[in-house]
C-alpha cells in the first residue's frame, strides 16, 4: 500500500483553482450564449453559492456574542489587568477606527467599484439574493437618532433572529461588562459555556472555509456568466485598494505609534518583528502565530511578559486592525459594485460594525468573512458579491493577518511604554 503521506493541496491553491475555472467557464457562457446555461445555474451553481453564504450566515450570531463577551470579560478582568486592560481596549477602539477610517476613504477616493453600468448592476440585483432580506433598505429614511436608538434592542433574541448585527454587539459587550464585574460561580460557568461557544464556532468556520473553493467556483461562474469580463477590472482595482490601505496603515500609522507613543524605533520594531510578521502572512491566522507573537514581543521586542501575554493574546482575537480596514474596503467596494448608495449616516454606521466587527471576527483563515456577510445583508448589498472577492481572499487575508498581528506588537509597545516605571502589576501566570 502506498505509504507516502497523502499531500494535500493548501486550500488557497483550491481556491484560486476554483476562482480561475469559475471565471473561465463563466466567461465561455457569457460569450458563446450557451443554451441550458441559466438551468446549470439555477439547479447547481446559484444554490451552491446560496448554500455557502448560509453556512457564513449561521455562524455569524454565536462568533459574534461569544467573541464580544469574551473580549470584554478578558480585558475588564478587575484583578489582573483594570489599568492596563483599560488602556487595551482604548488602544483597540482609536487604531482600529483609524484603520477603517483609512481603508473607507481609499475607497472613497479611488472607487474601485464604479464603473458597472446600472443595467448590469441590477441584473444582478434583480435576482432574488439574500440581500432580499436587507434590514437597513427600509431603515434609509430613519434619521439618525432612530439608527442610534436602533442600537440597543428591544429584544436581543429578536434581533439576533433579524440579523441586527449591531444591536446583538451592543448586547453581548453589556453582557460582557455585566459578567466582569460579577465573579459568582455562576457567571463563570457562563463564561466558560461562551469559552466553548466561541471555540466550537471556530471549528465550524475551519470546515466551511473548506468548503470555499467549491463556492469560489459557483458564484464566479453565476457571476461571470452574467457580466462576462466587466467583473474583472473593479475586482483587480479593489485588490490594488485594499492592499494599499493596508500598506498605508502599516508604513504610516504603525511607525507614529511606535516613535510618538510607544518610545520605540520604527526601523528597530520592524526589524525584530519581521518572524511574527512572517508567520501570520504565511498562516493567514492570527491564533496559529500567537505563540511566535509572544516570543517576539518578550524576546525581540524586550517588553514585559505579563503585559505582552495580555495584549498580545487578546490582541490576537479583539484587536484586528487589518480586517476591520478589510470590512470597510469590502462593503463600500460591494456598495459601489452594486450601485447601491450608502449615506455619511450609513457610513459612520458601518465604521462602528467594522471596529465591532475587528472585535468579533476570528483569528483563523476566513475568520472575518461571516461578518462582512452580515454586514452586506444589513445594508441591501448582495452577499452574493463576496464571491468576487473570495477568489482573492486569501491573498487579502494574508496581508490583512500580517497587519493584525503587527498592529497587536505595536499596542503591546505602545502600552508597556505606557507602564515604564511604574508598579509592576504581577498577572497570575
Ligand atoms: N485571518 C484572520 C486572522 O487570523 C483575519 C481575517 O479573517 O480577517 O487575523
Amino acid at each position: 500500500p502506498d505509504t507516502a503521506p497523502r499531500t494535500r493541496m493548501p486550500l488557497h491553491w483550491k481556491m484560486a483553482i476554483g476562482f480561475a475555472s469559475g471565471l473561465l467557464l463563466g466567461l465561455l457562457v457569457y460569450s458563446a450564449q450557451v443554451p441550458g446555461a441559466d438551468v446549470f445555474m439555477r439547479y447547481v451553481t446559484d444554490p451552491v453559492g446560496q448554500l455557502f453564504l448560509r453556512l457564513l450566515f449561521m455562524l455569524v450570531i454565536p462568533l459574534i456574542f461569544s467573541a464580544l463577551v469574551l473580549g470584554v470579560v478578558e480585558i475588564g478582568d478587575p484583578e489582573s489587568l483594570g489599568r492596563i486592560g483599560l488602556k487595551t481596549l482604548l488602544y483597540i477602539l482609536v487604531v482600529t477606527a483609524i484603520a477603517v477610517a483609512i481603508g473607507m476613504l481609499m475607497v472613497n477616493v479611488f472607487q474601485p467599484g464604479a464603473g458597472m453600468s446600472r443595467e448590469v448592476g441590477e441584473a444582478l440585483m434583480a435576482r432574488e439574493s439574500e440581500a432580499s432580506a436587507a434590514i437597513m433598505t427600509h431603515r434609509e429614511s430613519l434619521s439618525g437618532i432612530d439608527i442610534l436608538l436602533n442600537i440597543v434592542p428591544r429584544n436581543p433574541v429578536q434581533a439576533a433572529a433579524d440579523g441586527e448585527l449591531i444591536s446583538v454587539m451592543f448586547f453581548a459587550l453589556m453582557f460582557g461588562i455585566a459578567a466582569t464585574v460579577m465573579r459568582t460561580p455562576g457567571v463563570n460557568a457562563f463564561v466558560g459555556t461562551v469559552q466553548g461557544t466561541y471555540e466550537i464556532s471556530l471549528k465550524l468556520i475551519d470546515w466551511v472555509i473548506r468548503t470555499a473553493p467549491y463556492a469560489v467556483f459557483a458564484l464566479m461562474f453565476s457571476l461571470a456568466a452574467k457580466v462576462g469580463l466587466t467583473a474583472l477590472k473593479p475586482l483587480a482595482m479593489y485588490v490594488l485598494v485594499a492592499a494599499g490601505a493596508m500598506a498605508l496603515h502599516m508604513v504610516v500609522v504603525f511607525p507614529l505609534l511606535l516613535r510618538f507613543v510607544g518610545g520605540m524605533s520604527p526601523l528597530f520594531f520592524f526589524r525584530r518583528a519581521q518572524l511574527a510578521m512572517l508567520t501570520a502572512f504565511s498562516t493567514s491566522s492570527s491564533s496559529a502565530t500567537l505563540p511566535t507573537t509572544l516570543r517576539v514581543a518578550e524576546e525581540e521586542l524586550a517588553t514585559p511578559r505579563r503585559i505582552g501575554r495580555f495584549v498580545c493574546t487578546l490582541g490576537a482575537t479583539a484587536n484586528m486592525n487589518g480586517t476591520a480596514l478589510f470590512e470597510g474596503v469590502t462593503v463600500l467596494f460591494l456598495a459601489q459594485f452594486f450601485l447601491i448608495d450608502l449615506s455619511l449616516g450609513q457610513q459612520v454606521l458601518i465604521v462602528l460594525m467594522c471596529v465591532l466587527g475587528g472585535v468579533g471576527a476570528a483569528g483563523v483563515p476566513g475568520g472575518s468573512l461571516p461578518v462582512i456577510a452580515m454586514i452586506l445583508v444589513m445594508f441591501g448589498i448582495p452577499p452574493e458579491g463576496l464571491g468576487l472577492i473570495l477568489g482573492v481572499d486569501r491573498f487579502l487575508d494574508m496581508c490583512r493577518t500580517c497587519v493584525n498581528v503587527t498592529g497587536d506588537l505595536v499596542g503591546t509597545v505602545v502600552i508597556s511604554h505606557s507602564e515604564a516605571g511604574r508598579a509592576h502589576v504581577e498577572l497570575p501566570e
